[in-house]
């Protein structure tokens, strides 16, 4: 038996990879991002899944050709998300997409935990239920404490691998919360200045557009884009939105108002999430029409010519 994980890059996404960890199930796993998520599978469906015969799919949206070539393929596949762009894919029965659980906004952890402790009960402790809790308050912005944003620096901080090892090592203790080391506190008392000092400067530069009828305030950012995103939009309520463009990547959408949908204006550019957090991708066109803004008439070379 051979299991693939296959994950989103954020806390949210690679935090199935630490709660499969302390299963002591054996598997492989690869974090990618939304717009890699049909490249990744299709090339597995080439390759015969290279070998595997149980997929975990977490955090990410699925296109429904893709499912309809998993189902052809006849593989063991489960899929647990929390996307309001990917409910549609309920109708399968491998497919669990929830957007509120008991009662709170969800996150793709919180799914999969509740699948895996229906077959590994002895993951029902409190530290790890403690866990879950932060990453759902980070991926859904229902904060209660620092915690959640301290674990996201320290997963900036020690990169993905070593955050995985790191935290399942923790969660493996019988304690009723994580605690983070006292250089970790150091650290994230001045990322934290830092991170304010950014938004602050970053935030200085926004321009207000109408765009397909909806104000927006448009900024350029690399890092923090959520609190940014946050930030903005809690200081213009008359804003309907927040965009914040990392010309290297993508567009993230925020806004903090109730009465407009983020992922409505999102799914216009190609994009996709939530109701107060979305994000459309940008090109390598795109990024070529930047040049020509920039450089004028340009022309681009072959790699043989490097
Ligand atoms: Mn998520």
């Amino acid at each position: 038996m051979k299991t693939l994980l296959i994950t989103h890059t954020d806390l949210d996404g690679v935090s199935p990879i630490i709660l499969m960890n302390l299963t002591k199930e054996k598997f492989d796993y690869k974090t990618i991002e939304v717009c890699e998520v049909r490249e990744t599978i299709s090339l597995l469906l080439d390759n015969n899944f290279e070998g595997y015969d149980k997929l975990y799919i977490t955090d990410l949206t699925i296109p429904e050709d893709i499912y309809e070539s998993l189902i052809a393929k006849n593989i063991d596949v489960k899929v647990f998300d929390h996307h309001e762009t990917h409910l549609y894919a309920n109708k399968y029965p491998f497919v669990t997409v929830k957007i509120t659980l008991d009662e709170h906004p969800t996150c793709a952890t919180e799914i999969f935990y509740e699948y895996l402790k229906g077959i590994y009960p002895f993951l029902d402790t409190p530290i790890i239920k403690d866990y879950v809790k932060q990453v759902r308050e980070l991926d859904t912005y229902t904060f209660t404490s620092e915690m959640p944003n301290s674990l996201d620096i320290i997963k900036k901080l020690l990169g993905k691998n070593d955050f995985v090892k790191s935290i399942t090592r923790r969660l493996k203790k019988d304690k009723k919360a994580l605690e983070l080391t006292a250089f970790e506190k150091r650290y994230i008392k001045l990322k934290a200045l830092e991170n304010e000092r950014y938004i602050i400067k970053r935030s200085l530069n926004m321009k207000t557009y109408m765009i397909q009828g909806y104000k927006c305030g448009i900024v350029f950012a690399e890092s923090n884009k959520s609190a940014l995103g946050n930030y903005l939009s809690l200081k213009y309520p008359n804003l309907d939105l927040i965009a914040i463009i990392d010309a290297s990547s993508s567009v993230s959408y925020r806004t903090a108002r109730d009465d407009v949908s983020v992922e409505v204006f999102a799914t216009k550019f190609g994009g996709g999430g939530h109701q107060k957090a979305s994000g459309s991708n940008i090109s390598d066109a795109m990024r070529e029409e930047i040049i020509k803004v920039i450089f004028g008439e340009i022309n681009r070379l072959e790699n043989e010519n490097l």
